[in-house]
């Protein structure tokens, strides 16, 4: 008797559900009517600052990765391993210079070109295996890695899973794939059909020539309704290597000071959104490069918390106008998972209900 009267609650409860959210398809449908099109996500960025990692998160969440588009990733991914271990055999010609490593690094740097294959053949992987796994490799690879800061990727993610990745049945996997980096030339677009009458449009956007504050055909995104723009934490540490360059920490300051004073983004239905990304890589760097030695004027203790909201207040000082804040690690996806769904959560327009 308790069961049935729970399943009939049960039951309301899902026709109500049910209900609802027919009403919100047709508020959706009449609001698109009136919007002429669909709601867009606009996502900008220095480069290598996990723009499209970020949305590779919102695809998984919201469709997943088609098979079609895993078979795609595996040319990037093969060929990456490839180039990877042939820039640390270039850049450390001197250190790993060892007579029982010159055969394998000469297997690899003769391997061909590996862009389009679909395969690494048994000698190239067999010479990059080898010379992962010696102590003296490793060694150089952790002292390339520090002294290029940010600029190391997902190296270590790839070689580290390397039997499974060269392997014959291989197929990548979510993880894989948030890995990867392709660089974005122009926009991409991405469509995320979230419910039946709503489909987001996520536009990355980099900036096409560093040092722009935002780029010259901005105003053909005008209609986005939350406006994203990441920042990769870890390029603090660029301060100090080149001055003469222009870091990602100041393109993405400029970016959102373009974009506070632009008349395309005006008005309160617009959420700008900051998002500090690369917590992973800021944390583990900042034991060996303390921010103070690039910010003088941090008084703040070690905590990598501290760390972040220190410069995310040299963002968030610059304006008056509302600004959103998270803080993530791109490729992970169970921190993603409830910040990508907050970001869509927000941008569609919430509606009053009916009564009935
Ligand atoms: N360790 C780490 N790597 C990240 C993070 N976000 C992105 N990446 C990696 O950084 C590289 C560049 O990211 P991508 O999204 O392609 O940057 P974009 O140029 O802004 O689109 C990729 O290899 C990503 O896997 C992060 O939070 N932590
Ligand atoms: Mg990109």
């Amino acid at each position: 008797m308790a069961t049935e009267s729970v399943l009939a609650i049960i039951g309301g409860r899902k026709r109500h559900a049910k209900k609802r959210s027919e009403q919100i398809d047709l508020q959706l449908k009449q609001w698109r009517r009136d919007q002429n099109g669909d709601l867009r996500i606009l996502v900008l960025g220095p480069s290598r600052s996990g723009k499209s990692t970020l949305i590779k998160q919102m695809e998984i969440s919201y469709e997943g990765i088609s098979d079609a588009d895993r078979e795609r990733y595996k040319p990037v991914i093969l060929g990456g391993i490839v180039e990877s271990m042939r820039s640390i055999i270039t850049a450390g010609s001197e250190s790993l210079d060892h007579d029982d490593l010159r055969p394998h690094a000469q297997t690899v740097l003769n391997s061909p070109e590996q862009a389009h294959l679909d395969t690494v053949c048994p000698e190239t992987r067999a010479a990059i295996e080898l010379l992962w796994a010696d102590e003296r490799v490793q060694h150089y690879f952790g002292q390339y890695r520090q002294e290029n800061g940010s600029s190391y990727t997902s190296m270590d993610y790839f070689f580290g899973n390397l039997a499974r990745i060269t392997s014959s049945d291989y197929s990548p996997t979510d993880q894989d794939i948030l890995h990867t980096h392709v660089e974005t030339l122009g926009i991409r677009e991405t469509t995320l059909n979230i419910r039946p009458a709503l489909r987001v449009r996520v536009s990355e956007v980099g900036t096409h020539h560093r040092g722009e504050g935002l780029f010259k055909g901005i105003h053909y995104f005008d209609d986005a309704r939350t406006i994203l723009i990441m920042v990769p934490l870890s390029s603090y540490f660029e301060l100090g290597t080149d001055k003469a360059q222009p870091n990602r920490l100041d393109e993405a300051r400029r970016t959102l000071t373009s974009l506070v004073e632009s008349k395309w983004f005006e008005g309160e239905e617009k959420r700008i959104v900051l998002v500090f990304n690369e917590v992973d890589k800021f944390k583990e760097m900042l034991p060996r490069h303390p921010l103070a030695d690039f910010f003088p004027d941090y008084e703040g203790g070690e905590g990598y918390k501290e760390a972040c909201q220190f410069i995310a207040g040299t963002f968030t000082q610059r304006t008056e106008r509302r600004l959103d804040v998270y803080y993530c690690c791109a490729t992970d996806v169970a921190s993603m998972e409830p910040i990508s769904q907050m970001v869509i959560d927000s941008t569609i327009p919430t509606f009053r209900m009916g009564s009935g």
